[in-house]
Formats: structure tokens, C-alpha cells, sequence
């Protein structure tokens, strides 16, 4: 039988809904949690602007956060790690909007941001680290470490800490080949994307990319900030253009509900 004219929109709005919820399982199409260029807004701050979409809140745990607004490498504010105070492993931290957990087969988290370091660094093979941590746990967060000169080496480590560092790392096999000696912008990513066995980590700096794997033992139930840090070095770094993406597949029982909810509208419209 024909379907009512006026009942067609809702199975094309069903539908699409359907699609749109099921496509950011795709690595290429990630959903943006956190989008800060630290200029968008009335008064762009480190803080949560609420008239910036996709802001979120900087605060220092180690050394100094401060909103830059003079570096000319990058366009317009930036985010600056200071030294001063503490002369080394500088940490700042941001809570993401909603943790992110990594269930799923090809659920993915990216770290993207741009970087450098404001005074000339020495060839000391520390560097520094971004990635994501759950702050629940004390040994489950993910730090992305792109070291310092010729010998510039990208690894992944499952730590407590930027700083400590830990045994329970992945070996990336470094194989960058640009040094970090300088004061250039280099766009720097961390991510994570889970597996049948774990979760493949992939480190890039600029051109360079290496991937690892690690083990679901080492995964976090879920990570709910990303931290910057800056290794055994003593310049202030300054970042922009952090961002955020997450392609997470919902749940089953999330979607059986979606479906559900389509079931009741059908026989709600049915008996009209
Ligand atoms: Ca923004
Ligand atoms: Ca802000
Ligand atoms: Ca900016």
C-alpha cells in the first residue's frame, strides 16, 4: 500500500539521521571535540570562551600557561608553556567536552596541534609530549614524545605522567628524519585507534609518521583531557590550531534503541 504523503519526510529524516550517526565511525570523518586557535571570541583567553565553539580550558599543572599574543610564526594568539618557575617538564592540561572511550574496531581519538619552541633548544633528546590521559588512572594515559635535534626520535608512552614516563611504552621504531632544533612551526599528531588486539599509535612530526601497537591491557576505559608537555628542556613552547577528533561507533544498544524509537514513530504516525 501506498504510504500517506505526509509520513514520507519522517522515513527520509529517519534515515538520514541513521547515516549521519553511523559515518563518523570512519577514520576519514572524524567528529571535531576540540577546535582552539585561541582567536575566536570577544576576548580570546586560555580559559573556556563560551562565544569560541569547540573551546575548552587551559590550566597549568607544571610551570606557566599564559595566552600569547605576539609570535608572528603563527596566526594571531597562541598558547604559551612557560619555563619560568620550573625550568623543565612544563605540563598543561585541558578536560575534553565528554570522555572518549575506544571500544569498537577502528574507534579512533587524534591529537593534532602546531608547535615550537621559543629560544633554541639544545640536541638533549628529550623534546616534548601531547596525547591523552585518563585522569582516573595512574597508569593508562598516552603521551606522544617527538624528541629534541639530529637524533630526533617519535615514541608513545603509556605513563602516569609526561614526566615519568614509564616501562609499559610502545616501541615506534623512531625513523624521523627532521630535527626539532629549531624554532620552526612543526605540525606534531597523536593517534589512537583501537584493534582486535589493542589499538595501533600513530606519532607524526611534519612529514615523518611512525605507528606502533599496544596491547588492550594498556588502553584507558576511557580519556578525558590531553595534556601538552615539554620533556628535560628549558624554553618555553608555544602551540595553536589544537584539535581534537574522535570517530566512535555507538553503541548496540544505543542504536537498537535508535531503532526502536523509529518503530514507535512509525505506529505513532500508522494511527493517525
Ligand atoms: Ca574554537
Ligand atoms: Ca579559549
Ligand atoms: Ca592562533
Amino acid at each position: 500500500m501506498e504510504l500517506p504523503i505526509f509520513f514520507k519526510p519522517r522515513v527520509v529524516t529517519i534515515a538520514a539521521v541513521t547515516a549521519a550517526s553511523l559515518s563518523i565511525s570512519g577514520l576519514a570523518s572524524g567528529a571535531v571535540l576540540v577546535n582552539d586557535t585561541f582567536d575566536v571570541g570577544a576576548s580570546p583567553s586560555i580559559g573556556d570562551d563560551a562565544d569560541d565553539p569547540q573551546d575548552v580550558a587551559w590550566t597549568a599543572v607544571r610551570g606557566g600557561a599564559s595566552l600569547d599574543t605576539a609570535d608572528t610564526a603563527f596566526t594571531g594568539n597562541a598558547l604559551q608553556l612557560e619555563a619560568t618557575g620550573i625550568t623543565t617538564f612544563n605540563q598543561v592540561k585541558a578536560a575534553l567536552p565528554a570522555p572518549v572511550s575506544l571500544t569498537h574496531i577502528d574507534d579512533f581519538i587524534r591529537i593534532t596541534a602546531q608547535v615550537r619552541a621559543y629560544t633554541a633548544l639544545e640536541d638533549n633528546g628529550s623534546g616534548f609530549r601531547l596525547g591523552f590521559v585518563d585522569s582516573g588512572s595512574t597508569t593508562s594515559s598516552l603521551f606522544g614524545k617527538i624528541a629534541v635535534g639530529a637524533s630526533s626520535n617519535l615514541e608513545a608512552a603509556f605513563a602516569p605522567n609526561p614526566q615519568t614516563g614509564g616501562s609499559n611504552n610502545v616501541n615506534l621504531n623512531s625513523t624521523a628524519s627532521d630535527g626539532f632544533d629549531d624554532q620552526d612551526v612543526h605540525t606534531v599528531s597523536v593517534t589512537l585507534v583501537r584493534t582486535a588486539s589493542g589499538a595501533d599509535v600513530t606519532v607524526t612530526f611534519d612529514g615523518d609518521s611512525v605507528t606502533g601497537s599496544a596491547s588492550a591491557s594498556q588502553l584507558a576505559g576511557s580519556y578525558d583531557e590531553i595534556w601538552l608537555a615539554t620533556g628535560s628542556v628549558t624554553t618555553d613552547f608555544r602551540y595553536d590550531n589544537i584539535v581534537v577528533e574522535t570517530g566512535v561507533i555507538p553503541e548496540p544498544a544505543s542504536l537498537a534503541l535508535f531503532g526502536l524509537g523509529g518503530l514507535w514513530m512509525l505506529g505513532r504516525w500508522g494511527r493517525r
